[in-house]
């Protein structure tokens, strides 16, 4: 056997390729963390297609991150304010069937509720939904994808009839023009970003353009950045549109033969004259004009887009109308163009697939299907109308369902909500109410384990085998190279064992993750994302493979999606969308007179249970920091480094400015990634707000108003706290 193990790093969507060798074999100079243990080496996988031997500062310092601060045994407690006990998985199990059983029969299956991740693996998705939507009948799973690629998901299946990116990497070196918006590639897809950069570079012809408030890494590469008001994507897509058809630079044929829906469009764009968008968005009509004349004049229009999008109250028109230039110009399905959502995180499309949100079921179905609930039940062996029709509760439901009694139970697994979601004030207060929680985390303490009845340790990457997804469809095999520490398990075993002692004994009989792979690909067949073809032994052998892969299929139908220009609609045509924008939810006013965004830096990972562990990743952003144009800095008299108060309706919070013309006058960015654990008064979302698009039901965690206040203190040298200092490990 090789001394290294082939998986995937299990931070961002790209999904590179990793080969992993253990401490004994690899280099002992560089082997070593800082206090001389010795430590995993990783390197990029040359042979795998998606990243060619490529990684980031992430990929490449994971492995510092994995015995540090671990949660190793199962604790519980009866209240809040009480200490963790330990006790053995058999108590906790016991303890948590019981309480599943009482939620059940005293307030019913609605009350019970799991929030779960697309840093889960398949099979962990998959069991939860069986356990949850199957056995329980409770549809309330919800991922933190919710606050992620929801806004996609919805607007791919309005558009094209199904989920499920269309393009592939390949595209990054074949297309003569990307478009980029509301997505900082450089810094949250670094290895997109070099693959497309490296082509950019040698090929000069090809246009990149960005669209984003910011001038971030990701702009300064590109031929054109637009930097819009935020929230005025709509108004830029519809504006490029209407010159687009003010030049006839569109593609009739394709619009007769492939599409639905674009006279009504057509009626919308008219009213996107350049000179009321360019007012609209702040930018110049020249600028406009050059973006819509790339658009117009590339052959292939490769578009890419992520959180700017995505977190909208208007996520699912923005992502539509992306879509429509694609349909307008018959940019889709062909190597080199298409629309391309960059999946946030690593797993997010097995998520998808294994029907990890609350509206929907395995293999692309939706929970309002009769057919699809019929299909589900039967193959899980389940008494028709065993699956409820009705999509469960979202995330920011369930926080709501705590506040009115109505949730029961909730089991969060590899999330952290106590930072992530948006309104912390009003989230954490919620959680101090749940009568009961579970919290199933590789890592202890995390800012939600404080919220916590009952923690369960889970096994993280590296110490259980399974599948990832990542954004091009690529699916590969996360092989386990190291046994989980203590009694720490991996998360679809402990789904399982739920599920046996629920009487469910018959339907979790798996002795290992292929066995529930095997059975989750047969839920696809026939699907859209069908993956019939795809096991853990023929990964193993033929290596990281795209679906759909049907078990019948010539193995090479998984490139790209609609190359027949037919889409998943009933009648096989794709659909325009006619939205107008409706701009902010919260849009700044005299009260609150700046847009707070909020988002990456490049080297950490969301709330830094991994990153935060890491030194070099630590010097790399050292603190949390508020960017800040010279021109309101010098209104408001704030320095570089000195601290700013940030108000919003519903929290306020600290942060150092960091005084930069990357940013547009009159927005502020601060990063998303420092909990109460590592910095104190600096959470992003203490100022953010829950209101979400009606479609996909997607916080618009990108934007809210906010006044700020100078702070007169000395400048913090070190904000973040020493871990673990004030909160002992178990
Ligand atoms: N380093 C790092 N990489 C990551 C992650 C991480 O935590 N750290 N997380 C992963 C995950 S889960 C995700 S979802 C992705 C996120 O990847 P990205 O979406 O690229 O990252 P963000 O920084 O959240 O936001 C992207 C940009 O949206 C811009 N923006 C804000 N408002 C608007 C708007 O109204 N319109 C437009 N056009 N742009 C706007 C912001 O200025 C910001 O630069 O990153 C993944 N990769
Ligand atoms: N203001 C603002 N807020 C945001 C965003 C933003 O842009 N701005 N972005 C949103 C987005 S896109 C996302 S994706 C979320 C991310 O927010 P979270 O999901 O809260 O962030 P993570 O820090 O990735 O949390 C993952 C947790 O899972 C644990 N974990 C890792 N592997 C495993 C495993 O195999 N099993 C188990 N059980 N646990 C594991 C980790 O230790 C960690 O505690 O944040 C959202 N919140
Ligand atoms: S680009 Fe993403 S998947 Fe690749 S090494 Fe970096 S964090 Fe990991
Ligand atoms: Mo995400």
């Amino acid at each position: 056997m090789s001394e290294f193990i082939k998986t995937q790093c299990p931070y961002c969507g790209v999904g590179c390729g990793l080969e992993v060798s253990p401490p004994a074999q690899a280099n002992k100079a560089t082997n070593r963390d800082s206090k001389g243990n010795p430590i995993w080496r990783v390197r990029g996988d040359k042979a795998h297609p998606s990243s060619q031997g490529m990684v980031c500062v992430k990929g490449a310092t994971i492995a510092e991150s994995l015995d540090k601060n671990r949660l190793h045994y199962p604790m519980v407690r009866d209240s809040l304010d009480q200490e963790f006990r330990r006790v053995s998985w058999d108590e906790a199990f016991d303890l948590i069937t019981n309480r599943i059983q009482t939620v059940r029969f005293t307030q019913g299956s609605e009350a019970i509720c799991m929030y779960g991740s697309g840093q889960f693996q398949t099979e962990d998705y998959y069991l939860a939904q069986k356990l949850m939507k199957g056995c329980l009948g409770s549809n309330n799973f919800d991922a933190n994808s919710r606050l992620c690629m929801s806004s996609a998901v919805s607007g791919y299946i309005q558009s094209f009839g199904a989920d499920g990116p269309p393009c592939c990497y390949e595209d990054l070196e074949l297309t003569d023009c990307a478009f980029l918006i509301g997505t900082n590639t450089a810094e949250c897809h670094p290895i997109v970003f070099n693959r497309l950069e490296k082509y950019h570079r040698k090929n000069r012809k090809m246009k990149m353009i960005v669209v984003d408030p910011r001038r971030t890494p990701t702009a300064e590469a590109a031929d054109l950045h637009l930097a819009i008001n935020p929230g005025t994507d709509i108004d830029l897509l519809n504006g490029i549109a209407h010159l687009l058809m003010r030049w006839h630079m569109i593609d009739v044929g394709f619009i007769d033969d492939c599409t639905r829906d674009f006279s009504a469009y057509a009626e919308v764009i008219r009213h996107y004259s350049p000179e009321v968008v360019a007012r609209q968005c702040g930018i110049s009509m020249e600028d406009l004009e050059t973006a819509a004349r790339y658009w117009g004049e590339s052959g292939l229009v490769l578009s890419m887009w992520s959180m700017g999008v995505n977190q909208s109250s208007e996520g699912t028109a923005k992502v539509r109308t992306i879509i429509n230039l694609h349909l307008m110009t018959g940019q889709i399905g062909k190597p080199g163009a298409g629309p391309f959502s960059l999946t946030g995180q690593p797993n997010a499309m097995g998520g998808r697939e294994a029907g990890g949100l609350a509206h929907l079921l395995p293999g692309y179905r939706l929970v309002k299907n009769p057919q699809h609930r019929a299909e589900v039940e039967q193959f899980w062996g389940l008494k028709p109308g065993q699956i409820s029709p009705h999509p469960g509760l979202t995330a920011w439901d369930m926080i709501t369902g705590l506040e009115t009694g109505d949730v029961g139970l909730l089991w969060i697994a590899a999330t952290n909500p106590a930072v992530s979601m948006p309104d912390l004030e009003r989230t954490k207060k919620a959680l101090l109410r749940s009568p009961f929680t579970i919290y199933q985390d590789a890592y202890y303490p995390t800012e939600t384990a404080a919220y916590a009845h009952v923690l369960l340790p889970a096994a993280q990457w590296g110490e259980k085998t399974g599948i990832m997804t990542n954004s091009e469809r690529r699916v590969t095999l996360c092989q386990a190279f190291r046994q989980p520490p203590r009694e720490a398990k991996p998360d679809w075993e402990i789904f399982a064992e739920v599920g046996r002692r629920l009487d469910f004994a018959d339907k979790f009989a798996f002795t290992n993750s292929a066995q529930v792979y095997a059975e989750f690909v047969q839920l696809t067949r026939g699907r859209p994302c069908d993956m019939s073809g795809i096991s853990h032994e023929q990964l193993q052998a033929q290596g990281p493979t795209q679906w759909p892969h049907p078990e019948m299929g010539n193995g090479d139908q998984g490139k790209r999606l609609y190359t027949d220009l037919r889409f998943h609609t009933p009648d096989g045509r794709a659909r325009f969308g006619a939205y107008y924008s409706k701009g902010l939810a919260e849009p700044p006013d005299p009260e609150y007179p700046f847009v707070l965004t909020t988002g990456r830096l490049y080297g950490h990972w969301h709330t830094l249970t991994r990153t935060g562990r890491i030194e070099k990743i630590r010097a790399m952003h050292p603190e949390p920091l508020i960017e800040i144009h010279p021109r309101d800095a010098a209104k408001l008299a704030i320095e570089d480094q000195q601290v700013i108060e940030v108000r919003s309706r519903r929290g306020s919070a600290k942060f150092p400015a960091k005084v930069t013309k990357a940013i547009a006058p009159g927005t502020v960015f601060v990063p998303m990634h420092w909990g109460t654990l590592w910095a104190d008064n600096a959470e992003a979302n203490a100022l953010t707000h829950p209101e979400s698009c009606p479609d996909s039901l997607q916080p618009e965690l990108k934007a809210c108003a906010v006044q700020l206040i100078p702070v007169c203190v000395e400048i913090p040298t070190q904000n973040y706290r020493k871990f673990g200092l004030k909160t002992p490990s178990l």
